[in-house]
């Protein structure tokens, strides 16, 4: 396991377990972020057609690693994972200009969802290593962030692929978390 995680995670959610949602399209950098965290080997992975999930559990922390888009029928029977969510961390990848509105059209419906209602938002505006990508604010403006009165989010720009921004992003999740208790 990674010595950072151990440094921000272990002790200090002692006993409690945490569940976080790693969600966003495919491509944007889910997997790779996982890397960066270096929590581990990802230990189930269930790709069924349209739907990509993975689990990784690492001390009392689960993550559960979903790619959206194009699921309608089935995005039913996602709720059934949705109980007990404390963090939700949304992942875009900033040079994808064409799927922006899909990946923003997606993270709204997530925020809608009734027992999503009490999670904290991270989003990574991954990929800014990439020429001419989105800003963080044009980012902001298509997932609509600034409308959100009702929990706390943050937004952070990332480069999964040079290790920037990941650990300041979950510094601030465990922080959030821990001040919620
Ligand atoms: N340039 C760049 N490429 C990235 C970055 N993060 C991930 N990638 C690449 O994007 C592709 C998809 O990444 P992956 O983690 O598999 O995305 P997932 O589908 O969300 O799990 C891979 O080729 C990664 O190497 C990043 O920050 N910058
Ligand atoms: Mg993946």
């Amino acid at each position: 396991m990674g010595g950072f995680f151990s440094k921000i995670f272990s002790g200090l959610f002692g006993k409690k377990k945490v569940r976080v949602l790693i969600l966003g399209l495919d491509n944007a950098g889910k997997t790779t972020i996982l890397y960066q965290l270096q929590i581990g080997e990802i230990v189930s992975t269930t790709p069924t057609v349209g739907f990509n999930m993975e689990t990784v559990s690492v001390e009392n922390i689960t993550f559960q690693i979903w790619d959206l888009g194009g699921q309608e029928s089935i995005r039913p029977y996602w709720r059934c994972y949705y109980q007990g969510v404390d963090a939700i961390v949304y992942v875009v990848d900033s040079s994808d200009k064409d799927r922006i509105g899909i990946s923003g059209d997606e993270f709204k419906q997530l925020l809608k969802e009734e027992e999503l209602k009490k999670a904290v938002v991270l989003v990574f505006a991954n990929k800014q290593d990439v020429e001419k990508c989105l800003t963080p604010s044009e980012i902001s403006d298509s997932l609509g962030l600034n409308d959100i009165k009702d929990r706390e989010w943050s937004i952070m720009k990332a480069s999964a692929l040079k290790g920037e921004g990941i650990q300041d992003g979950f510094k601030w999740l465990a922080k959030t978390l821990k001040d919620k208790k």
